[in-house]
């Protein structure tokens, strides 16, 4: 027998391992790390392992479906489905306008690395500007409080010579996602604590991570504002700020030395349940370190005040003078992407939020990091001018991932196009009048394009060097399949619509540098050619990344942040009037916050699990042995005094909705709270599976109270509920 073993990315997630395929005679049979990769030096998950169960799995879509008057779904010829689509979508603008259509841009809209490019052009053809993806139910506080801080010109201390590095409320070693950068956060960690690296994370679960930690916070959910607020206090009494930094490139520093004064170490570790002088020890750990940032993850940020968190950890870091500096050598300088130019000075604040596109409901509007789509459901809902009737829901699962599911059950309904882009029936598939049948990452070409933008996403994220990776197709489309690659719905329809559809080439900072290209409808572009027109102005030529099959580090170069421009006066803003009166306001709050402890005694937290993504990889075998559903983990000291044990089914309870949930006793979460993963169960008629499916989190919070003024984005977690015996 001949083995062969080809590299390619993985796109499972977004960590893009570089892995390895192994064909038996022509035939993929395996996936396995890769060795030969710079970055990834072997590393694999075990999601990553079952690439080909996914690909070959039962119930993937080999056509594209309709669904009938009869509510069920029946193939249809995928070129029939892009003239009907064309169709209905063109009698919608035409009789309510551009502003009726919308798309929502989900995990894996970046499974193809043209999708983004040309959804976005495609409905600025349209002339609509109502573009929302996950990001704004995800951790939208970060791109809106960067926006009211200002950015400074050069990167924050990386994390490969950080002496410390302190994390909220993310896990990057399950999530493979922020804290720690792109690669093998295993190893990652490793290699710091062994060069002395302090590791400092909050967090109420002892997480993975937090078991690594050199000092683990384990605090009531919600309470990071004020634990920042705390140790920002801690920071100024002290003298530990980096008084040169903040008198040269800093304003509000007087603002926020204000705020946080009410925020001593006593009254924050009473509210935030921890030991004062852990917080003290904190606070004089991370300022005293001198090099490394503070970070957040999903956690914090969906636990309401999540702008404020964000805003004040770029604060810390601000204080702290966390910046590169003149003269440093910037590891990564972008690599598919045009050549980032550091500079050691601030850019000031920029529009935030509240601009653009105004949203009909709760006064909000596009921000930063998008439209906000906790508010899209009801956008649908609410009757008038204006109201989106047609959305493209590409490789996301709004069913089963938006906050307060029954709301988003009835938007469903309520469209009159819903268009989903999927692999499988999912449960927004199952509720789609077409569902686009589109290929697996490792049908399409890959590249490392979505992880260059990570650099710049927020401190903690993106590749500690300039690497790339390139990846053809490696594998063709199942034996009679009709599959297409989501780009081509935009395309096709475009081109029956007869807008014109214009790329130009990325870049990190804004509108694409380069010349920009109308794509020709007469011949369609490959893949391949979309990728080499969206890297058009990259630092390394997509062709010589092209040469590296296992992936490559661009280290050859010598570029260095440059001093501040002469005269140049941008300041960072530390002290923001809105939010600094958000802080201040913190203090009035009830400790426990508003639903009535006696009611509502535990809060419901978020986490990830290894074997899920979001709501993917829950019907591979391999995934499916140890958890077939999102327990409920709880302490068990918990569960005795409510004598429960393991396996036992208990109702959840908010103050808006209820949930079934299966308990599992967990000595890493602490007492009085619920610690579950999102994104699992299916609409309220599959209940009863629960224990093969799992159950909906997200229908516990209400998205209409209680949110982010400025992004929209609900409590997420840190949710009180009550729990309750169920009986079979
Ligand atoms: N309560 C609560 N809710 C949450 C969260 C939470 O922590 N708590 N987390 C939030 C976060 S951070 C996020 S990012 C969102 C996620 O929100 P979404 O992105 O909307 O949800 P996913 O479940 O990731 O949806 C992925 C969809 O893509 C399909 N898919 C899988 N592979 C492919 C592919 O190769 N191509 C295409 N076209 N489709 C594919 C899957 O079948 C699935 O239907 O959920 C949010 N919801
Ligand atoms: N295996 C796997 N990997 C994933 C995903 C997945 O579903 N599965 N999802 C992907 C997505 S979409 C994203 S956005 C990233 C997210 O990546 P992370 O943000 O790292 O996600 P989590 O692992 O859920 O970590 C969140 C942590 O916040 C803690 N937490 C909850 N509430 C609070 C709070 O109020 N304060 C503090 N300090 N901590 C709190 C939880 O205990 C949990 O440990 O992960 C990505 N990676
Ligand atoms: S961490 Fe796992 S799922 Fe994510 S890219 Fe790597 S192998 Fe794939
Ligand atoms: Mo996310």
């Amino acid at each position: 027998m001949a083995t062969q073993s080809r590299p390619t990315i993985c796109r499972f997630c977004f960590n893009a391992c570089g892995v390895l395929v192994d064909f038996d005679d022509g035939e993929p049979v395996r996936v396995r790390g890769d060795e030969s990769n710079p970055v990834y030096q072997g590393f694999i998950c075990i999601k990553g392992q079952q690439l080909l169960e996914a690909r070959n799995h039962p119930e993937r879509l080999l056509r594209s479906m309709k669904r009938g008057d009869d509510g069920m779904h029946r193939p249809i010829a995928s070129e029939k489905a892009f003239a009907e689509i064309a169709d209905r979508l063109g009698e919608i603008r035409d009789k309510y306008g551009p502003r009726s259509i919308a798309t929502y841009a989900g995990t894996y809209s970046v499974a193809n690395p043209a999708t983004a490019a040309i959804s976005t052009a495609w409905l600025k053809a349209l002339r609509s500007r109502m573009a929302f993806s996950s990001n704004t139910i995800d951790q939208p506080g970060k791109a809106v409080a960067q926006a009211l801080h200002g950015a400074w010109m050069a990167p924050c201390h990386d994390f490969m010579t950080a002496r410390v590095a302190m994390l909220f409320g993310a896990n990057p070693l399950v999530a493979m996602s922020g804290g720690l950068p792109q690669g093998n956060p295993g190893r990652f960690v490793t290699d710091a604590l062994a060069r002395g690296m302090e590791l400092i994370v909050v967090d109420p679960r002892r997480t993975e991570l937090a078991q690594r930690a050199t000092l683990h916070l384990q605090p009531r959910p919600g309470e990071d504002a004020a634990l920042l607020a705390g140790m920002l206090h801690v920071i100024f009494a002290e003298g530990l700020e980096d008084a040169e930094f903040l008198q040269e490139n800093v304003a509000g520093v007087g603002e926020l030395r204000a705020a946080v004064a009410a925020f001593t170490p006593k009254a924050v570790a009473e509210r935030a349940g921890i030991p004062a002088d852990q917080l003290v020890d904190a606070a004089r750990r991370f300022a005293g370190a001198g090099r490394g940032v503070a970070s957040a993850g999903t956690g914090p940020n969906m636990s309401g005040h999540g702008t404020l968190v964000e805003y004040l950890l770029l604060a810390i870091n601000t204080v702290c003078g966390r910046w590169m500096r003149a003269g440093e050598r910037v590891a990564n300088p972008g690599t598919l992407v045009p050549q980032f130019m550091a500079k050691a000075q601030a850019f000031g604040p920029y529009r935030a939020y509240g601009f653009g596109e105004p949203m009909r409901v709760r006064g909000l509007a596009n921000t930063a990091a998008g439209m906000p789509t906790a508010a899209l459901a009801d956008e649908i809902l609410l009757e008038g001018e204006g109201r989106v009737r047609a959305l493209i829901s590409i490789g996301g699962n709004p069913v089963v991932a938006w906050p307060d599911q029954l709301k988003t059950i009835e938007a469903m309904k309520k469209l009159d196009l819903l268009v989903q882009l999927d692999i499988k029936m999912s449960a927004t598939a199952k509720m789609a009048d077409y569902v686009v049948a589109t290929k697996v990452p490792l049908e399409m070409p890959g590249m490392t394009l979505l992880q260059d933008f990570l650099t710049m996403y927020s401190q903690g994220f993106g590749y500690p060097q300039s690497y790339a990776q390139y990846a053809p197709a490696l594998l063709d489309t199942p034996d009679g399949s009709d599959l297409v690659e989501d780009w081509e719905l935009f395309y096709e329809t475009a081109k029956r619509l007869k807008v014109e559809l214009v790329l130009k080439p990325v870049s990190l900072t804004g509108p694409g540098q380069g010349e920009p290209t109308t794509l020709d409808f007469a011949r369609k572009p490959t893949t391949a050619e979309l990728c080499d027109l969206l890297t058009k102005t990259a630092r390394v030529p997509l062709d010589e990344v092209k040469k590296h099959p296992h992936g490559a580090v661009f280290d050859d170069h010598d570029i260095r942040v440059e001093a501040k421009d002469d005269g140049w006066d941008g300041r960072l803003d530390i002290g923001n009037e809105v939010l600094m009166t958000e802080l201040v306001d913190i203090t009035a709050e009830q400790v426990g916050g508003r639903a009535d402890v006696e009611t509502y005694p535990f809060r419901l937290i978020s986490r990830r699990m290894m074997t899920a993504y979001n709501s993917s990889g829950r019907d591979l075998p391999r995934l499916r042995t140890k958890w077939k559903h999102n327990p409920a983990f709880m302490n068990p000291a918990d569960l005795a005094r409510l004598q429960l044990g393991a396996g036992d089914l208990v109702e959840i309870q908010s103050d808006h909705s209820a949930i079934f949930g299966i308990v599992e006793p967990d000595d890493t979460v602490r007492e009085g709270l619920v610690s579950m993963s999102h994104s699992f169960g299916d609409v309220p008629e599959h209940d009863g599976d629960l224990r093969a499916i799992g159950s909906n989190t997200g229908r516990l919070t209400p998205v209409d109270r209680d949110y982010d003024p400025y992004t929209g984005l609900p409590r997420m977690s840190n949710i009180p509920v009550r729990i309750t015996r169920c009986e079979a």
